[in-house]
C-alpha cells in the first residue's frame, strides 16, 4: 500500500480489507501516529477526552471461564461472589460519579447471560442511571434479542461486550462460549438500537496476526462500534494468565493497535480501558496522541486497580485535555453515510 495521506484515510469505511490493515501495522511509527493524530482530528476536538464511571453492579461467581478474568467461579482469585447491588446504592454511587465529571455511566455484571429476575433489577438501574441525565451503558454478558430490547426501552444507551481477541485466538482464552455468540449478541444489541461497545484485550498470549484479525472483524462490523475498548491485561492472580504469563507487549505496539483502531474507525470514541494503572503517563499520552479519547475514571474498575482520581486530573491537566461534554458521543457515534451528509468528512 502506499502512505496513506489524511484525506484517503479519514472517510469512515467498513470495507476495510485485512491487507491494508497489515499495512498500517507495517508503517514506520511516526507516519502512524501522524496520520492516526490527523484522522483524530477530522472527527473529534483533540483537547477533549470522554470520562466513564465503571460499578460493578454484581461481583465474582461467574460461571465462565474466560482466562484472564479475577471473577470466574472456576479461578481462585479471592474475589468474593456478592449479591446484586440495591438499586438505591447505584443511584448514590451515579450520582457522586456524576458530580465528579463523569457523563456515561458503565454497570457491569458477572454474568454469562442475565436471568429474567436480574433484569428486572437491571433494567430499574438503567432507568434510575439515566433519569439522572448520564449516557447509560451496560455489560451483563450474552443478550437474547428481546433482552436488548428491554434495556433499550429502559433507557440504555450504550450495550458493552467484547470480542477480546481473534477469531482464532479465542479459543485458547474462552471454552464456555464462543467467537460466534459474542457476534450474536453484538448482533442483538444493533437490531434494538442500542450503541455498541467492543473492543478487546491486549496481551493474552496473542501476536500481530490476531490484532489485525480482531481489528479486522470490529472495522467491518455492519456499523463500526460507538466505543471500542482496548483494555491490557491486568494479571490477576490465580487466574490461568496469570500462572502461565505471556510475554508482555511491547509498549510501542500497544500504541499501534490503539493508532490502527483510530484510522480504521475513526468516528469510535477508542477507550484506552483495563491496565492504564500500570502504565506510566508517558506511555498513556502516546495513547492519547495515537487517538484514544476515553477513560473509566475512578480508583477502581470492577474488581481491579485504575489510577488514583488526582493522579489521573493532574495527568489530564499537563496533557491540556477537558472531559468532553455530554451527549457528544450519541452526536457522532454513527456510521459514514450520516457523517458524509453532514458534511462532517
Ligand atoms: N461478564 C460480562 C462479559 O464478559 O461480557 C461483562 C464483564 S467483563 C469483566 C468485561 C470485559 O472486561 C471483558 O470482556 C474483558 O475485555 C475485560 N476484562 C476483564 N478482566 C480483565 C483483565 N484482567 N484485564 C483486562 N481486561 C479485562
Ligand atoms: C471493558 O472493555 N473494560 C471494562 C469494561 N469494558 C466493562 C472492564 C475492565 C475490567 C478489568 C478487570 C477488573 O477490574 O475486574
Ligand atoms: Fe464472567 Fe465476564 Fe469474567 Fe467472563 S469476563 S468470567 S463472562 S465476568
Amino acid at each position: 500500500m502506499s502512505q496513506p495521506s489524511p484525506s484517503d484515510i479519514t472517510p469512515v469505511r467498513n470495507d476495510w480489507s485485512r491487507a491494508e490493515i497489515a499495512d498500517l501495522f507495517a508503517l514506520p511509527f511516526n507516519e502512524l501516529l501522524f496520520n492516526a493524530q490527523a484522522t483524530h482530528r477530522r472527527h473529534f476536538d483533540p483537547g477533549q477526552i470522554q470520562i466513564s464511571t465503571l460499578l460493578s453492579v454484581k461481583t465474582g461467581g461467574c460461571s465462565e471461564d474466560c482466562g484472564y478474568c479475577s471473577q470466574s467461579a472456576r479461578f481462585d482469585t479471592g474475589v468474593e461472589r456478592e449479591a446484586l447491588m440495591s438499586l438505591e446504592d447505584v443511584v448514590v454511587a451515579a450520582t457522586r460519579a456524576q458530580a465528579g465529571g463523569a457523563t456515561r455511566f458503565c454497570m457491569g455484571a458477572a454474568f454469562r447471560s442475565p436471568k429474567p429476575k436480574q433484569m428486572n433489577a437491571i433494567t430499574e438501574m438503567v432507568a434510575a442511571v439515566h433519569e439522572l441525565g448520564m449516557e447509560t451503558c451496560a455489560t451483563l454478558g450474552m443478550l437474547t434479542p428481546v433482552q436488548a430490547q428491554q434495556l433499550k426501552s429502559a433507557g440504555l444507551d450504550y450495550y458493552n461486550h467484547n470480542l477480546d481477541t481473534s477469531e482464532s485466538f479465542y479459543p485458547q482464552v474462552v471454552t464456555t462460549r464462543t467467537y460466534q455468540d459474542r457476534l450474536d449478541t453484538l448482533q442483538a444489541v444493533r437490531d434494538a438500537g442500542l450503541q455498541v461497545c467492543c473492543g478487546g484485550i491486549i496481551g493474552l498470549g496473542e501476536g500481530e496476526d490476531d490484532w489485525i484479525d480482531m481489528l479486522h472483524t470490529l472495522a467491518t462490523l455492519p456499523a463500526h462500534p460507538g466505543s471500542v475498548p482496548i483494555n491490557r491485561l491486568v494479571r490477576v492472580a490465580g487466574t490461568p494468565l496469570d500462572s502461565e504469563p505471556p510475554a508482555q507487549v511491547d509498549p510501542l505496539d500497544f500504541v499501534r493497535i490503539i493508532a490502527v483502531a483510530r484510522i480504521l474507525m475513526p468516528a469510535s470514541h477508542v477507550r484506552l480501558s483495563a491496565g492504564r494503572g500500570e502504565m506510566s503517563d508517558e506511555l498513556q499520552a502516546l495513547c492519547y496522541f495515537a487517538g484514544a479519547n476515553s477513560i473509566f475514571f475512578g480508583d477502581k474498575l470492577l474488581t481491579t486497580d485504575n489510577p488514583d482520581t488526582n493522579q489521573d486530573r493532574r495527568l489530564l491537566s499537563r496533557l491540556g485535555l477537558q472531559p468532553e461534554p455530554a451527549g457528544h458521543g450519541r452526536a457522532v457515534d454513527h456510521l459514514s453515510s450520516e457523517r458524509g451528509a453532514a458534511g462532517i468528512d
